[in-house]
């Protein structure tokens, strides 16, 4: 991962109107990661944890250990007297953290805006992509499958108006579910629930709300705000909210920030100067389009550059200050591509860009612009609505400088 920052976003900023959040939490995870690295482990019951001759506790236990009751956090030796045939393995924590990093590098395809939660848990808002991605259901489907896919092991999936759904929601069917909360059938699924089910519900006011004889989240629901602040003071009303199925808080993105990159295999190696510079500009404007999506400004500019042999190389320049306006990113990336060509005519085979060390700063603009940037930022501006209304494809800029007019749409 490179080294990046990134500036929180303000929560009145994120506060965004119509948010679509998407949890995805992995399953079984460190016992997953054992059965990926040993296939004969799979199917057995597994502890992954402290030495049982020492007073270690579990980590994660298999669903087939949870069969028999072991749950993580237990005494070991608690778990071994429930499941006495359990595989006990140590905790790997440098491997769980190198396949964590590829299931983030997943989600960092979808959108810049997640938000980690914990090794093999994270929130993301795609609300920003779905104009470029399609609908967020669709994008939450297409994770569901990747992992798997990429990586061989299975994570469940929320999809919510807020982060409160959706972590609910990835938790209703798990292992290797997929489950969309509306505000259409929000109630039908909440209301039988169990308190327990709330953020805020521990067990001490589990029991204060029972003896309320409020058993299940439709019970809590239909109680009176009164009743409830007098029961249990600020938490009440915030439960009542949660059973309402509202949550404001926003996705908000950790320090490590993320990057926004697009790139492109050629179908044969492509040599030709302006055929390449009219696919980086292509490229270039997909970026620029994304980052002003996400109200993201990039300090750094990369070229990816892959020769047929598979040798990669990459080319980098800090910007003096954070930009997301397209030319300006097209002045490095053009500037990086054309002195990789004077040292070098070979062919490639693939060819990207990325904006990298992102900076929030969305409403942010500045007092006075040049006149020049300013007039690059209407430009930006207009060609966004136009790619927002009709595609990314509906809009190209004049073709660089020296390059031949595009002949059809590759
Ligand atoms: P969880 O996502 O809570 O659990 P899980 O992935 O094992 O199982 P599930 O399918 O229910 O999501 O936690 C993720 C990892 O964090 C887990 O594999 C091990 C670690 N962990 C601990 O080390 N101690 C704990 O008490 C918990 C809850 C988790
Ligand atoms: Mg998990």
């Amino acid at each position: 991962m490179l080294g990046r920052f990134w500036n929180p976003p303000p929560a009145d900023i994120m506060e965004a109107v119509n948010r679509r959040i998407i949890h995805v939490d992995m399953d079984e995870f460190f016992a997953a990661v054992e059965k990926l690295d040993r296939p004969q482990l799979r199917g057995r019951p597994i502890l992954v944890g402290g030495d049982p001759a020492g007073r270690g506790g579990v980590s994660t236990a298999s669903y087939e250990a949870r069969a028999f009751g072991c749950r993580s956090a237990m005494p070991m030796v608690t778990a071994l007297r429930l499941c006495p045939e359990a595989v006990v393995l140590p905790v790997r924590g440098e491997r769980y953290r190198e396949v964590s990093d590829r299931v983030f590098e997943i989600l960092e395809r979808f959108t810049p805006v997640i938000e980690p939660v914990s090794i093999d848990e994270a929130f993301l808002d795609v609300a920003g992509c779905e104009r470029l991605l399609g609908p967020a259901e669709g994008i939450a489907r297409r994770i569901k499958a990747d992992i798997p896919r990429e990586l061989g092991l299975t994570a469940s999936v929320g999809l919510a108006p807020n982060k409160f759904l959706a972590k609910l929601a990835s938790d209703l069917q798990k292992p290797d579910g997929l489950v969309v909360l509306t505000e259409r059938n929000v109630h039908e699924v909440l209301d039988p629930l169990g308190i327990e089910k709330l953020w805020g519900v521990g067990p001490a006011a589990a029991e204060q709300l029972k003896r309320l004889n409020i058993h299940t989240i439709g019970q809590l629901r239909r109680t009176s705000a009164e009743g409830l602040t007098e029961a249990l003071g600020q938490l009440g009303e915030h439960l009542l909210q949660l059973a309402n199925g509202q949550d404001d808080r926003p996705v908000t993105p950790d320090s490590q920030a993320k990057s926004i990159g697009q790139e492109q295999t050629f179908a044969q190696d492509l040599a030709e100067l302006d055929e390449l510079r009219r696919v980086l500009l292509q490229q270039t404007e997909q970026v620029g389009r994304r980052l002003r999506r996400h109200g993201l400004k990039a300090r750094t500019i990369r070229l990816k550059l892959r020769y047929g042999d598979f040798t990669t190389l990459t080319r980098s320049q800090t910007l003096p200050e954070p930009t997301d306006v397209t030319q300006e990113i097209w002045g490095q990336a053009e500037a990086l591509l054309l002195a990789w060509a004077r040292r070098s005519q070979r062919p490639l085979r693939l060819l990207g860009v990325t904006a990298a060390q992102l900076v929030w700063q969305r409403g942010q603009l500045p007092l006075f612009e040049e006149p020049e940037r300013l007039k690059q930022r209407r430009l930006d501006q207009a060609l966004d609505e136009i790619a927002d209304r009709f595609g990314d494809e509906a809009v190209r800029r004049g073709p660089p400088d020296g390059a031949e007019e595009p002949q059809g749409d590759s």
